[in-house]
């Protein structure tokens, strides 16, 4: 399959209301100044900035009832959903800077909700070092960034499982996680409960970016919305430093690169979420960076111009 070659609208979503610390609220322009979009038209995309979408300050308060700032979490996402919406049905493909990863709500709502109106089928690649399948029950923070994966599967409060509609967005089946390394004790075994496909990094160790990525791309055909959630935590700390929650042992440069150039040979994604990069706790930018060469490499950048 070759890549698409669809518009893209990129639009940011500053705000760090799902975090536990603060600082992924300057994601958005540490990657515009990283050169994103100019890197996109570099390669010949059609990329245009929308701006930021807008919403409440953080309050910076303690969780309440397992939550902390569900209300502006909520608001956040609906932001996000829509514009993400609006440029789903106008044929561009949104990619979200973030921001915190509790914003996957809405984006992921919003490509949902899409592949619901057009009968696309849907798969979600879900890079992280964390499975973000915590609820408000057993979370061990409160902080809604380590929940969004459960939420967009039906466990969570209503205003972000109900979203986009009503009923769960999607379902575990149509999740991929890649890269995990850090998943909390009662987390666990919800995601094994809900039979989440996870490709962790001790099966990256024993088979390989290459295998990984051919048995978590599998069973795609042209009827099938892909979306990539990268969560730049994924990486290594060594290489990406700027992110809230560090988790030794992550993936190299190669392997990242490998992983979005499979995805680029398999036709690209549909949506993007590009996440957690918090520069107040980078040196030089490097991690979007970084975010922002990867991003390239699944927008077909190759170094033997197999393009
Ligand atoms: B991210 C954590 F306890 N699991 O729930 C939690 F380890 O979006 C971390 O993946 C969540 O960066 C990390 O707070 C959320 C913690
Ligand atoms: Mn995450
Ligand atoms: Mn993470
Ligand atoms: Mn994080």
């Amino acid at each position: 399959m070759s890549l698409k070659p669809q518009p893209v609208s990129v639009f940011g979503a500053p705000t760090d209301v799902g975090a536990g610390r603060r600082g992924a609220s300057m994601g958005p322009e540490a990657l515009r100044v990283a050169g994103l979009v100019e890197a996109l038209v570099r390669r010949g995309v059609d990329a245009v900035d929308r701006g930021d979408v807008a919403g409440p300050r953080n309050p910076w308060q303690k969780p309440v009832d397992g939550y902390r700032h569900l209300d502006e979490v909520v608001a956040w996402n609906r932001a996000v959903m829509a514009l993400a919406s609006a440029e789903l049905e106008a044929g561009r493909m949104p990619v979200m800077l973030g921001g915190d990863h509790c914003l996957a709500v809405g984006s992921i709502a919003a490509v949902a909700r899409h592949c619901r109106a057009t009968g696309k089928r849907l798969r979600v690649l879900w890079l992280d070092a964390h499975a973000d399948f915590n609820t408000s029950a057993i979370t061990p923070s409160g902080n809604v960034h380590g929940m969004p994966v459960a939420c967009l599967c039906g466990l969570g409060p209503d205003a972000l499982v109900h979203l986009g509609g009503p009923g769960p967005a999607i379902s575990p089946s149509e999740v991929r996680q890649i890269g995990i390394r850090s998943v909390d004790a009662q987390e666990k075994r919800l995601v094994r409960e809900h039979g989440l496909d996870i490709y962790d990094m001790r099966y990256i160790d024993e088979v390989g970016m290459k295998q990984v990525m051919e048995e978590a791309l599998a069973g795609l055909d042209a009827n099938t919305h892909l979306h990539v959630s990268f969560d730049v935590d994924v990486l290594d700390p060594a290489i990406a430093p700027g992110t809230g929650t560090r988790v030794p042992g992550g993936l190299d440069y190669r392997e990242a690169q490998l992983m979005m150039e499979m995805i680029a040979d398999a036709g690209g994604a549909d949506s993007l979420d590009l996440v957690e990069v918090n520069p107040a706790l980078d040196k030089r930018n490097r991690t979007a960076r970084l975010a922002v060469d990867l991003v390239e490499s699944l927008f077909g950048k190759s170094t033997l111009m197999r393009d």
